[in-house]
Protein backbone atom coordinates (compact mmCIF):
# COMPACT_ATOMS: atom_id res chain seq x y z
CA UNK A 1 0.00 0.00 0.00
CA UNK A 2 2.83 2.37 0.96
CA UNK A 3 5.17 1.12 -1.76
CA UNK A 4 4.89 1.83 -5.55
CA UNK A 5 6.19 -1.62 -7.53
CA UNK A 6 6.72 -2.21 -10.93
CA UNK A 7 8.52 -5.54 -12.52
CA UNK A 8 11.18 -4.45 -15.24
CA UNK A 9 13.10 -6.67 -17.72
CA UNK A 10 16.55 -5.76 -18.45
CA UNK A 11 19.40 -6.96 -21.10
CA UNK A 12 22.40 -5.67 -20.87
CA UNK A 13 24.58 -5.29 -24.36
CA UNK A 14 26.62 -8.39 -25.99
CA UNK A 15 29.72 -7.99 -26.39
CA UNK A 16 31.43 -7.82 -29.97
CA UNK A 17 32.77 -10.30 -32.14
CA UNK A 18 36.40 -10.46 -32.42
CA UNK A 19 38.09 -11.10 -35.91
CA UNK A 20 39.68 -13.24 -37.33
CA UNK A 21 41.88 -11.09 -40.05
CA UNK A 22 45.76 -11.10 -40.62
CA UNK A 23 48.27 -8.40 -41.80
CA UNK A 24 48.70 -8.15 -45.39
CA UNK A 25 52.37 -7.99 -46.28
CA UNK A 26 53.98 -8.63 -49.93
CA UNK A 27 54.89 -11.72 -50.48
CA UNK A 28 53.71 -13.22 -47.31
CA UNK A 29 49.98 -14.92 -47.61
CA UNK A 30 49.60 -14.73 -44.24
CA UNK A 31 51.02 -12.34 -42.55
CA UNK A 32 50.40 -12.60 -38.41
CA UNK A 33 47.26 -12.24 -36.76
CA UNK A 34 45.86 -8.77 -37.31
CA UNK A 35 41.87 -9.17 -35.75
CA UNK A 36 41.02 -7.15 -32.82
CA UNK A 37 38.83 -7.33 -29.85
CA UNK A 38 35.40 -6.95 -29.92
CA UNK A 39 34.16 -3.69 -27.58
CA UNK A 40 32.14 -4.27 -24.19
CA UNK A 41 28.45 -4.23 -24.36
CA UNK A 42 26.40 -1.59 -22.56
CA UNK A 43 25.20 -2.23 -18.83
CA UNK A 44 22.17 -0.87 -17.79
CA UNK A 45 23.26 1.40 -14.78
CA UNK A 46 20.47 2.89 -12.12
CA UNK A 47 20.91 6.49 -11.22
CA UNK A 48 19.57 8.25 -8.80
CA UNK A 49 18.09 11.50 -9.43
CA UNK A 50 16.54 13.21 -6.78
CA UNK A 51 14.35 15.36 -8.79
CA UNK A 52 12.24 12.36 -9.23
CA UNK A 53 9.70 10.67 -6.90
CA UNK A 54 7.80 8.47 -8.43
CA UNK A 55 8.37 5.43 -10.92
CA UNK A 56 6.34 7.03 -13.00
CA UNK A 57 9.21 6.66 -16.16
CA UNK A 58 8.75 2.89 -15.63
CA UNK A 59 5.27 3.02 -16.31
CA UNK A 60 5.46 3.42 -20.21
CA UNK A 61 8.90 1.80 -20.35
CA UNK A 62 9.75 -1.95 -18.78
CA UNK A 63 12.13 -2.95 -21.49
CA UNK A 64 15.95 -1.70 -21.35
CA UNK A 65 18.44 -3.15 -23.56
CA UNK A 66 21.66 -1.88 -23.55
CA UNK A 67 23.31 -1.68 -27.14
CA UNK A 68 25.91 -4.42 -28.29
CA UNK A 69 29.96 -3.40 -28.41
CA UNK A 70 31.45 -3.30 -31.68
CA UNK A 71 32.95 -5.70 -33.45
CA UNK A 72 36.81 -6.33 -33.69
CA UNK A 73 38.47 -4.58 -36.54
CA UNK A 74 41.39 -5.25 -38.96
CA UNK A 75 44.98 -3.85 -37.66
CA UNK A 76 44.14 -5.24 -34.20
CA UNK A 77 41.39 -2.47 -34.12
CA UNK A 78 39.52 -2.78 -30.48
CA UNK A 79 35.56 -2.69 -31.55
CA UNK A 80 34.51 0.36 -29.24
CA UNK A 81 32.51 0.02 -25.63
CA UNK A 82 28.71 0.52 -25.87
CA UNK A 83 27.95 3.58 -23.74
CA UNK A 84 26.39 2.64 -20.34
CA UNK A 85 21.84 2.86 -20.31
CA UNK A 86 21.69 5.12 -17.49
CA UNK A 87 17.81 5.16 -16.21
CA UNK A 88 17.07 7.75 -13.67
CA UNK A 89 15.36 6.66 -10.67
CA UNK A 90 14.12 8.35 -7.47
CA UNK A 91 15.84 8.31 -4.03
CA UNK A 92 14.41 4.92 -2.00
CA UNK A 93 14.13 2.68 -4.81
CA UNK A 94 15.32 -0.71 -4.04
CA UNK A 95 15.97 -2.91 -6.74
CA UNK A 96 15.32 -7.04 -6.06
CA UNK A 97 16.11 -10.27 -8.89
CA UNK A 98 12.86 -11.18 -9.29
CA UNK A 99 13.67 -15.19 -9.70
CA UNK A 100 15.71 -15.35 -6.26
CA UNK A 101 14.14 -12.28 -5.05
CA UNK A 102 17.86 -10.98 -3.92
CA UNK A 103 18.07 -7.20 -3.41
CA UNK A 104 20.36 -6.10 -5.97
CA UNK A 105 20.52 -2.12 -4.93
CA UNK A 106 19.44 -0.05 -2.54
CA UNK A 107 19.39 3.58 -4.22
CA UNK A 108 19.24 6.31 -1.51
CA UNK A 109 21.46 9.07 -2.21
CA UNK A 110 21.40 11.52 -5.10
CA UNK A 111 23.78 10.65 -7.60
CA UNK A 112 24.46 7.06 -6.24
CA UNK A 113 24.72 4.45 -8.72
CA UNK A 114 24.35 0.68 -9.61
CA UNK A 115 25.12 -1.98 -12.46
CA UNK A 116 21.39 -4.06 -12.61
CA UNK A 117 22.92 -5.77 -15.18
CA UNK A 118 26.38 -6.29 -16.50
CA UNK A 119 27.06 -5.92 -20.55
CA UNK A 120 28.92 -8.72 -21.97
CA UNK A 121 32.34 -8.57 -22.37
CA UNK A 122 33.99 -8.17 -25.71
CA UNK A 123 35.27 -11.28 -27.81
CA UNK A 124 38.80 -11.34 -28.43
CA UNK A 125 40.57 -10.86 -31.84
CA UNK A 126 42.78 -14.52 -33.69
CA UNK A 127 45.70 -11.92 -32.33
CA UNK A 128 45.10 -13.11 -28.50
CA UNK A 129 45.00 -16.63 -29.51
CA UNK A 130 48.55 -16.55 -31.11
CA UNK A 131 51.01 -18.75 -29.20
CA UNK A 132 54.63 -19.74 -30.38
CA UNK A 133 53.07 -23.08 -31.60
CA UNK A 134 49.72 -21.52 -33.45
CA UNK A 135 50.86 -18.27 -34.16
CA UNK A 136 48.44 -17.41 -36.52
CA UNK A 137 45.22 -19.00 -35.32
CA UNK A 138 42.20 -19.50 -37.72
CA UNK A 139 39.62 -18.26 -34.72
CA UNK A 140 38.57 -15.72 -32.80
CA UNK A 141 35.79 -15.59 -29.87
CA UNK A 142 32.13 -14.21 -30.09
CA UNK A 143 31.31 -11.48 -27.84
CA UNK A 144 30.15 -12.86 -24.42
CA UNK A 145 26.00 -12.53 -24.46
CA UNK A 146 24.84 -9.73 -21.87
CA UNK A 147 22.90 -10.20 -18.43
CA UNK A 148 19.38 -10.93 -18.63
CA UNK A 149 17.39 -10.68 -15.56
CA UNK A 150 13.57 -9.39 -14.51
CA UNK A 151 13.61 -7.19 -11.95
CA UNK A 152 11.24 -5.85 -9.39
CA UNK A 153 11.63 -2.14 -8.76
CA UNK A 154 10.24 -0.57 -5.38
CA UNK A 155 9.75 2.72 -4.09
CA UNK A 156 9.16 3.50 -0.55
CA UNK A 157 6.51 5.87 -1.40
CA UNK A 158 6.08 9.50 1.24
CA UNK A 159 3.15 11.53 0.85
CA UNK A 160 3.70 14.63 -0.49
CA UNK A 161 0.47 16.16 -0.23
CA UNK A 162 -2.16 15.09 2.13
CA UNK A 163 -5.79 15.19 2.38
CA UNK A 164 -7.30 16.85 5.43
CA UNK A 165 -10.81 17.37 6.91
CA UNK A 166 -13.70 15.97 8.85
CA UNK A 167 -14.79 12.73 7.87
CA UNK A 168 -16.67 11.92 4.86
CA UNK A 169 -16.06 15.16 3.23
CA UNK A 170 -14.69 12.80 0.42
CA UNK A 171 -11.06 12.79 1.14
CA UNK A 172 -10.94 9.11 -0.11
CA UNK A 173 -13.27 9.67 -3.25
CA UNK A 174 -11.19 12.55 -3.81
CA UNK A 175 -7.64 10.28 -4.17
CA UNK A 176 -9.50 7.44 -6.15
CA UNK A 177 -10.29 9.70 -9.17
CA UNK A 178 -7.08 11.41 -9.17
CA UNK A 179 -4.86 7.90 -8.70
CA UNK A 180 -4.84 4.27 -9.65
CA UNK A 181 -5.30 4.20 -5.28
CA UNK A 182 -8.83 1.92 -4.49
CA UNK A 183 -9.65 3.03 -0.86
CA UNK A 184 -12.56 2.34 0.89
CA UNK A 185 -15.13 5.04 0.24
CA UNK A 186 -18.64 4.84 2.16
CA UNK A 187 -21.11 7.37 3.88
CA UNK A 188 -20.20 6.37 7.97
CA UNK A 189 -17.24 7.97 9.39
CA UNK A 190 -14.18 7.23 9.93
CA UNK A 191 -13.82 4.78 6.66
CA UNK A 192 -10.05 5.21 6.47
CA UNK A 193 -8.34 3.72 9.60
CA UNK A 194 -5.19 4.18 8.22
CA UNK A 195 -3.87 6.87 5.22
CA UNK A 196 -4.09 5.31 1.34
CA UNK A 197 -1.17 6.81 -0.93
CA UNK A 198 -1.34 7.28 -4.51
CA UNK A 199 0.99 8.40 -7.41
CA UNK A 200 -0.99 11.36 -9.03
CA UNK A 201 -0.35 12.55 -12.50
CA UNK A 202 -1.29 15.86 -14.09
CA UNK A 203 -1.60 16.31 -17.63
CA UNK A 204 1.53 17.88 -17.71
CA UNK A 205 3.77 15.10 -16.52
CA UNK A 206 4.17 16.49 -13.42
CA UNK A 207 3.86 13.53 -10.54
CA UNK A 208 3.64 13.60 -6.72
CA UNK A 209 2.13 11.42 -4.07
CA UNK A 210 -0.80 12.25 -2.65
CA UNK A 211 -2.61 10.44 0.69
CA UNK A 212 -5.90 10.42 2.38
CA UNK A 213 -5.45 10.66 5.87
CA UNK A 214 -8.01 9.17 8.42
CA UNK A 215 -11.31 12.30 9.10
CA UNK A 216 -10.39 14.64 12.11
CA UNK A 217 -12.79 15.57 14.69
CA UNK A 218 -12.42 17.71 17.76
CA UNK A 219 -10.57 17.07 20.48
CA UNK A 220 -8.45 14.92 18.03
CA UNK A 221 -4.67 16.61 19.40
CA UNK A 222 -5.70 15.32 22.44
CA UNK A 223 -6.29 11.63 20.45
CA UNK A 224 -9.64 11.39 20.25
CA UNK A 225 -11.26 9.85 17.15
CA UNK A 226 -8.34 8.25 15.13
CA UNK A 227 -6.02 11.64 16.14
CA UNK A 228 -2.83 10.89 16.28
CA UNK A 229 -1.85 8.54 14.34
CA UNK A 230 -3.74 11.03 11.43
CA UNK A 231 -1.61 14.15 12.52
CA UNK A 232 1.43 12.31 12.79
CA UNK A 233 1.38 11.75 8.99
CA UNK A 234 0.76 15.12 8.18
CA UNK A 235 3.51 16.37 9.80
CA UNK A 236 5.43 14.99 6.71
CA UNK A 237 3.33 16.19 4.16
CA UNK A 238 4.40 19.05 2.40
CA UNK A 239 1.39 20.53 1.27
CA UNK A 240 -1.76 20.14 2.76
CA UNK A 241 -5.09 19.62 0.80
CA UNK A 242 -8.12 20.63 3.12
CA UNK A 243 -11.15 19.27 2.17
CA UNK A 244 -14.47 20.70 2.78
CA UNK A 245 -18.14 18.77 2.27
CA UNK A 246 -19.46 22.47 1.12
CA UNK A 247 -23.02 20.87 0.80
CA UNK A 248 -23.00 20.71 4.11
CA UNK A 249 -24.61 16.78 3.79
CA UNK A 250 -24.22 16.30 7.38
CA UNK A 251 -25.72 19.49 8.73
CA UNK A 252 -22.45 20.95 10.02
CA UNK A 253 -21.27 24.55 8.86
CA UNK A 254 -18.67 24.32 5.85
CA UNK A 255 -16.89 27.36 7.59
CA UNK A 256 -17.03 26.33 11.20
CA UNK A 257 -15.34 22.41 10.09
CA UNK A 258 -12.48 24.51 8.54
CA UNK A 259 -11.98 26.60 11.29
CA UNK A 260 -12.49 23.29 13.54
CA UNK A 261 -9.90 21.36 11.99
CA UNK A 262 -7.14 24.01 11.41
CA UNK A 263 -7.65 24.47 15.51
CA UNK A 264 -6.69 20.86 15.44
CA UNK A 265 -3.44 21.06 13.61
CA UNK A 266 -2.67 24.35 15.56
CA UNK A 267 -2.96 22.68 18.69
CA UNK A 268 -0.95 19.67 17.76
CA UNK A 269 2.13 21.48 16.14
CA UNK A 270 1.57 25.12 15.49
CA UNK A 271 4.39 24.50 12.35
CA UNK A 272 1.90 23.20 10.68
CA UNK A 273 -0.03 26.56 10.43
CA UNK A 274 3.17 27.82 8.05
CA UNK A 275 2.28 24.51 6.33
CA UNK A 276 0.67 26.13 2.52
CA UNK A 277 -2.93 24.88 2.13
CA UNK A 278 -5.35 24.58 -0.23
CA UNK A 279 -8.76 24.46 -0.19
CA UNK A 280 -11.12 21.94 -1.82
CA UNK A 281 -14.70 22.91 -1.71
CA UNK A 282 -16.14 19.38 -2.77
CA UNK A 283 -19.35 18.17 -3.56
CA UNK A 284 -19.99 20.75 -5.62
CA UNK A 285 -22.37 18.79 -7.47
CA UNK A 286 -25.06 19.47 -5.14
CA UNK A 287 -27.73 22.35 -4.74
CA UNK A 288 -26.89 23.74 -1.69
CA UNK A 289 -23.07 23.95 -2.19
CA UNK A 290 -22.67 27.36 -4.21
CA UNK A 291 -24.73 28.99 -1.72
CA UNK A 292 -22.38 27.85 0.84
CA UNK A 293 -19.14 28.33 -0.60
CA UNK A 294 -20.48 32.37 -0.99
CA UNK A 295 -20.57 32.22 2.68
CA UNK A 296 -17.39 30.39 3.44
CA UNK A 297 -15.53 32.57 0.83
CA UNK A 298 -16.51 35.78 2.67
CA UNK A 299 -16.18 34.30 5.96
CA UNK A 300 -12.89 33.50 5.20
CA UNK A 301 -9.98 35.96 6.40
CA UNK A 302 -6.93 33.56 5.54
CA UNK A 303 -5.51 34.06 2.56
CA UNK A 304 -5.94 30.46 1.46
CA UNK A 305 -6.75 29.34 -2.41
CA UNK A 306 -10.11 27.98 -2.66
CA UNK A 307 -11.01 25.45 -5.57
CA UNK A 308 -14.17 24.13 -6.78
CA UNK A 309 -14.30 20.65 -7.02
CA UNK A 310 -16.72 17.39 -7.14
CA UNK A 311 -15.23 13.88 -6.53
CA UNK A 312 -18.13 12.42 -7.99
CA UNK A 313 -18.44 14.16 -11.03
CA UNK A 314 -15.00 14.64 -11.02
CA UNK A 315 -15.45 18.39 -12.11
CA UNK A 316 -12.89 21.23 -11.32
CA UNK A 317 -9.82 18.22 -10.59
CA UNK A 318 -7.50 19.55 -13.25
CA UNK A 319 -7.00 23.04 -11.72
CA UNK A 320 -6.59 21.77 -8.27
CA UNK A 321 -4.19 18.96 -9.51
CA UNK A 322 -2.32 22.00 -11.11
CA UNK A 323 -2.21 24.59 -7.90
CA UNK A 324 -1.32 21.30 -6.10
CA UNK A 325 1.96 20.52 -7.79
CA UNK A 326 3.10 24.51 -8.04
CA UNK A 327 2.73 24.62 -4.89
CA UNK A 328 4.56 21.64 -4.62
CA UNK A 329 7.48 22.73 -7.13
CA UNK A 330 8.40 25.55 -4.62
CA UNK A 331 8.79 23.91 -1.78
CA UNK A 332 12.39 22.09 -1.64
CA UNK A 333 11.65 18.19 -0.47
CA UNK A 334 12.35 17.21 3.19
CA UNK A 335 14.76 15.02 4.38
CA UNK A 336 13.01 12.50 5.33
CA UNK A 337 13.78 9.92 3.03
CA UNK A 338 17.26 10.09 3.77
CA UNK A 339 16.99 9.61 7.16
CA UNK A 340 15.15 6.67 6.69
CA UNK A 341 16.88 4.62 4.75
CA UNK A 342 20.56 6.12 5.77
CA UNK A 343 21.52 2.55 6.90
CA UNK A 344 20.50 0.69 3.78
CA UNK A 345 23.90 -0.67 1.89
CA UNK A 346 24.43 -1.01 -1.86
CA UNK A 347 24.72 -5.23 -2.61
CA UNK A 348 26.46 -6.71 -6.01
CA UNK A 349 24.19 -9.60 -6.12
CA UNK A 350 26.15 -11.82 -8.09
CA UNK A 351 24.09 -14.90 -9.53
CA UNK A 352 25.44 -18.14 -9.31
CA UNK A 353 26.19 -20.38 -12.36
CA UNK A 354 25.60 -23.71 -13.83
CA UNK A 355 28.36 -24.65 -15.01
CA UNK A 356 26.32 -27.46 -16.94
CA UNK A 357 23.47 -30.19 -16.53
CA UNK A 358 22.76 -33.37 -18.47
CA UNK A 359 19.29 -34.28 -19.29
CA UNK A 360 17.96 -36.68 -21.72
CA UNK A 361 15.70 -36.49 -24.59
CA UNK A 362 12.40 -38.47 -25.61
CA UNK A 363 14.49 -39.46 -28.73
CA UNK A 364 17.56 -40.65 -26.53
CA UNK A 365 19.66 -37.49 -27.49
CA UNK A 366 21.61 -36.30 -24.66
CA UNK A 367 20.66 -32.69 -23.89
CA UNK A 368 23.54 -30.33 -22.14
CA UNK A 369 22.21 -27.36 -21.07
CA UNK A 370 23.55 -24.73 -18.01
CA UNK A 371 25.04 -21.02 -17.86
CA UNK A 372 28.25 -21.48 -18.19
CA UNK A 373 28.21 -23.96 -21.19
CA UNK A 374 25.38 -22.29 -23.17
CA UNK A 375 27.89 -18.54 -22.54
CA UNK A 376 30.43 -20.71 -23.95
CA UNK A 377 28.44 -22.11 -26.89
CA UNK A 378 27.52 -18.31 -28.02
CA UNK A 379 30.93 -17.11 -27.94
CA UNK A 380 32.58 -19.55 -30.14
CA UNK A 381 32.34 -18.81 -33.71
CA UNK A 382 31.51 -22.50 -35.45
CA UNK A 383 32.11 -20.54 -38.88
CA UNK A 384 36.49 -21.82 -37.63
CA UNK A 385 37.56 -25.20 -37.28
CA UNK A 386 40.04 -23.72 -34.45
CA UNK A 387 37.11 -22.31 -32.63
CA UNK A 388 34.77 -25.56 -32.78
CA UNK A 389 38.34 -27.43 -31.46
CA UNK A 390 38.50 -25.03 -28.33
CA UNK A 391 34.99 -25.28 -28.09
CA UNK A 392 35.71 -29.30 -27.62
CA UNK A 393 38.62 -29.18 -25.38
CA UNK A 394 36.92 -26.65 -22.92
CA UNK A 395 33.95 -28.77 -22.57
CA UNK A 396 36.30 -31.82 -21.78
CA UNK A 397 37.89 -29.27 -19.10
CA UNK A 398 34.73 -28.73 -17.76
CA UNK A 399 33.93 -32.31 -16.85
CA UNK A 400 31.35 -32.50 -19.28
CA UNK A 401 32.30 -35.63 -21.69
CA UNK A 402 33.40 -37.50 -18.72
CA UNK A 403 29.95 -36.68 -17.07
CA UNK A 404 28.39 -37.78 -20.39
CA UNK A 405 29.95 -40.98 -20.19
CA UNK A 406 28.88 -41.97 -16.58
CA UNK A 407 25.49 -41.40 -18.06
CA UNK A 408 26.73 -43.89 -20.70
CA UNK A 409 27.11 -42.29 -23.76
CA UNK A 410 28.17 -43.71 -26.50
CA UNK A 411 30.24 -43.54 -29.40
CA UNK A 412 27.55 -41.72 -32.22
CA UNK A 413 24.77 -40.73 -29.59
CA UNK A 414 23.79 -37.55 -30.46
CA UNK A 415 24.31 -34.43 -27.69
CA UNK A 416 21.95 -31.16 -28.07
CA UNK A 417 23.40 -27.50 -26.54
CA UNK A 418 20.70 -24.71 -27.67
CA UNK A 419 20.76 -25.26 -31.63
CA UNK A 420 23.53 -27.40 -32.07
CA UNK A 421 23.50 -31.20 -32.49
CA UNK A 422 27.07 -33.33 -32.35
CA UNK A 423 27.82 -36.55 -32.15
CA UNK A 424 29.77 -38.48 -29.01
CA UNK A 425 32.50 -38.93 -30.23
CA UNK A 426 35.12 -41.37 -27.95
N1 LIG B 1 -22.44 14.37 -3.81
C1 LIG B 1 -21.18 14.08 -3.59
N2 LIG B 1 -20.86 13.10 -2.74
C2 LIG B 1 -19.54 12.82 -2.53
C3 LIG B 1 -18.53 13.55 -3.18
N3 LIG B 1 -17.34 13.07 -2.77
C4 LIG B 1 -17.61 12.07 -1.91
N4 LIG B 1 -18.94 11.91 -1.75
C5 LIG B 1 -19.62 10.91 -0.90
O1 LIG B 1 -19.30 11.17 0.46
C6 LIG B 1 -19.23 9.95 1.22
C7 LIG B 1 -17.92 9.86 1.98
O2 LIG B 1 -16.85 9.75 1.05
P1 LIG B 1 -15.39 9.25 1.47
O3 LIG B 1 -14.53 9.49 0.29
O4 LIG B 1 -15.44 7.87 2.02
O5 LIG B 1 -15.07 10.29 2.62
P2 LIG B 1 -13.76 10.39 3.55
O6 LIG B 1 -13.50 11.84 3.72
O7 LIG B 1 -12.67 9.58 2.99
O8 LIG B 1 -14.29 9.76 4.91
P3 LIG B 1 -13.50 9.05 6.12
O9 LIG B 1 -12.55 8.06 5.52
O10 LIG B 1 -14.54 8.38 6.92
O11 LIG B 1 -12.80 10.13 6.86
C8 LIG B 1 -19.41 8.83 0.21
O12 LIG B 1 -20.74 8.38 0.28
C9 LIG B 1 -19.14 9.49 -1.12
O13 LIG B 1 -19.82 8.89 -2.17
C10 LIG B 1 -18.91 14.61 -4.09
O14 LIG B 1 -18.10 15.30 -4.71
N5 LIG B 1 -20.25 14.83 -4.24
MG1 LIG C 1 -11.67 8.00 3.70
Amino acid sequence: MFVDQVSVYVKAGDGGNGLVAYRREKYVPKGGPAGGDGGNGADIVFKVDEGLNTLMEFRYNRHFKGKRGENGMSKNKHGKNADPNIISVPPGTTVIDEESGETIADLTVHGQEAIIAKGGRGGRGNSRFATPRNPAPDMAENGEPGIERKIKVELKLIADVGLVGFPSVGKSTFLSVVSAAKPKIADYHFTTLAPNLGVVETSDQRSFVMADLPGLIEGAHKGVGLGHQFLRHVERNRVIVHVIDMAGTEGRDPYEDFLKINQELKQYDPKLMERPQIVAANKMDMPEAEENLKKFTANLQADFPIYKISALTKNGLRDILFAIADKLDQIPKAASIAEEMEEKVVYRYQKQEVPFVITRDDDGAYILSGDRIEKLFKMTDFNHDEAVQRFARQLRKMGVDDALRKRRAEDGDTIRLLSYGFDFIE
